[in-house]
């Protein structure tokens, strides 16, 4: 620990003026089955292009929306064999492993069974389960089953968490996404699904898809009113496995939006023709923007529904680390609270009943301890806001 004197804060303080969080960005890799059963090189260059962009674009997070493969377990023609569309989706997905923090989900056609998801699968469990990504500093957790994930990420100056929820996320699906938000108390959180808009309007399935009495999932609505809805923290959800783009802004039960997007290319050319969807987080802007590629055509698709802007309040995703006082901004009043919320989460906790001692955790490895000093007083010195 380096001995700041509270002098050296207030200089750096001053010394500091108000800038904005930088803009970064995640991806979203909708339904990939048709790459892997098909077009191979066609997976390769999207993951070839992420990593070659994590830089350029400050990409914090890809998220992959699920049916990362067409034949789930029982292979092309039946063979009982699905090993070259799995290997291929992994060689693919490899290629982000070491350059940013990644995840994916199921799909309906991932399970061993088509639609019927209590049979597992074991081909998913292998390549992508769990162990493979606990190792990661990023790895949040996952469900008992496997088949569900978190991840935490870092864009514009806050720690986000995503979920990655199983198709019409069954009981102990939602049971474990309410565990993961309860044990990240007002971190912004995404929700990554594959099974949740349709096609038409201001419309979720009211249906459950995966027609399994084993299973009992719920759905599109339900995953709304039931997970979504009551958490003020989750601020977006995406999903595919409808070959539409959708948008659509809804409002939680504090009245606050959630955004929702729905985008899958598989019916298109070449089993969606390499497209993306890229969402760029200006925090300075109050705005995201949302952009669709193709990684192997290099154009963009610039239609309405391809190419918009999204108004978001980023001070609805909470305050940014270093704001210990929740006030909106960095300067001299967040000195004290830092160093109480370092000393004692319990008298933080009393004394700021409306602000989170995760704003003190400046280097956004999820603890809040000495390690946080050198980057609260860089951020404190930048007079970020
Ligand atoms: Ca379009
Ligand atoms: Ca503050
Ligand atoms: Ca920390």
């Amino acid at each position: 620990m380096r001995p700041y004197s509270l002098a050296m804060l207030v200089i750096l303080a001053i010394a500091g003026h108000a800038v904005g969080e930088e803009d970064f960005s995640i991806i979203l890799l909708p339904d990939t089955q048709k790459y892997a059963e098909s077009y191979p090189e066609i997976f390769v260059s999207q993951t070839e292009w992420i990593v070659n962009n994590v830089d350029a674009l400050h990409i914090a997070f890809v998220t992959h929306l699920g049916d990362i493969v067409e034949h789930g377990g029982f292979g092309p023609g039946g063979n009982g064999d699905n090993s070259v569309e799995w290997d291929r989706a992994n060689a693919a997905l490899s290629m982000l492993d070491g350059h940013v923090p990644w995840g994916l989900v199921l799909g309906n056609h991932d399970f061993d069974l088509w639609y019927a998801p209590s049979a597992g699968s074991q081909y998913f469990l292998e390549r992508f389960g769990a162990p493979r990504f606990t190792d990661q500093p990023w790895f949040g957790g996952w469900s008992p089953d496997g088949y569900n994930a978190a991840q935490f990420f870092v864009g514009g100056g806050r720690r986000f968490l995503n979920l990655h929820l199983v198709p019409d996320v069954p009981p102990w699906a939602l049971a474990w996404a309410q565990s993961m938000i309860d044990s990240n108390p007002g971190v912004p959180t995404m929700i990554s699904t594959h099974i949740y808009m349709k096609e038409n309007g201001r419309t979720r399935f009211p249906y459950m898809n995966m027609y399994d009495p084993n299973w009992g999932g719920i759905s599109g609505n339900a995953i709304f009113e039931q997970l979504v809805k009551p958490n003020p923290q989750v601020f977006l959800v995406v999903c595919g496995h409808i070959a539409f783009e959708r948008f659509q802004p809804s409002l939680n039960n504090l009245g606050q939006p959630v955004l929702e997007m729905l985008t899958d290319y598989q019916l298109r050319p070449l089993g969606g023709n390499g497209l993306l969807r890229i969402l760029r987080f200006s925090p300075s802007a109050n705005a995201i923007y949302a952009s669709t590629y193709s990684t192997w055509y290099q154009t963009f698709e610039t239609d309405d529904d391809s190419e918009f802007t999204i108004s978001l309040d980023f001070a609805r995703l909470g305050p940014v680390a270093g704001d210990t006082n929740c006030d909106g901004s960095i300067d001299f009043g967040d000195i004290d609270p830092f160093v109480l919320a370092l000393s004692s989460a319990d008298d933080y906790a009393v004394a700021f009943p409306n602000c989170r001692r995760y704003t003190a955790d400046c280097d956004f490895n999820g603890q809040v301890d000495f390690m946080d000093i050198d980057a609260f007083v860089a951020r404190l010195g930048a007079g970020l806001r």
